[in-house]
């Protein structure tokens, strides 16, 4: 069996849209048994929430689409993970321009909008953290479950 393949979610504090969206490629890597093909985790663009939980609203969000077991503490990137990862996702065009200003030149990771495989074409994964309540989380989800079905199914071929 070939080594898996590795995706890495990026937001800017990790708390909110990256959460959901290691949560959701998790859960439908499972639900597609790809578990020996696929590894998935999330990191921040700094270091504020490290140690911390998903924003309460995430988790809420999460728990409301059946996903119930996900647990995750809060990380900043470091220069290794754009070697040892495949995929680095970002949620918006502040989160691609902060990843490409890091990113060591010649590493192996393709940084990309998670957004650009939405068959829907809502390529922006907007931040809700300063929302009222839990819409945004929610859109953040199905935008999330949107482009990574789309992106799992082109990494069929
Ligand atoms: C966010 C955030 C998000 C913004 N999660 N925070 Cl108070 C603050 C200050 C520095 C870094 C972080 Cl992370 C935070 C808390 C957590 N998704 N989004 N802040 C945000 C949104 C729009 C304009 C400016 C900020 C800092």
């Amino acid at each position: 069996m070939a080594e898996k393949k590795k995706v890495l979610m990026i937001c800017l504090g990790n708390i909110c849209r990256s959460p959901i969206a290691e949560a959701v490629f998790a859960n439908i890597v499972k639900e597609k048994g790809l578990q020996d093909k696929w590894e998935v985790d999330s990191a921040a663009l700094i270091g504020y929430h490290t140690g911390k939980s998903p924003d309460s609203r995430a988790i809420k969000t999460l728990k409301e689409k059946g996903i119930t077991d996900y647990v995750h503490k809060a990380r900043p990137i470091k220069k290794d993970d754009f070697n040892e990862y495949d995929w680095i996702f970002g949620m918006d065009e502040d989160n691609i321009d902060e990843l490409e200003r890091k990113k060591p030149s010649g590493s192996k990771a393709e940084v990309e909008l998670l957004g650009k495989y939405d068959p829907q074409g809502d390529v922006i994964i907007r931040d809700p953290y300063y929302d009222d309540g839990s819409a945004g989380f929610h859109k953040a989800y199905e935008q999330c479950d949107r482009s990574v079905r789309a992106f799992l199914e082109k990494q069929k071929n």
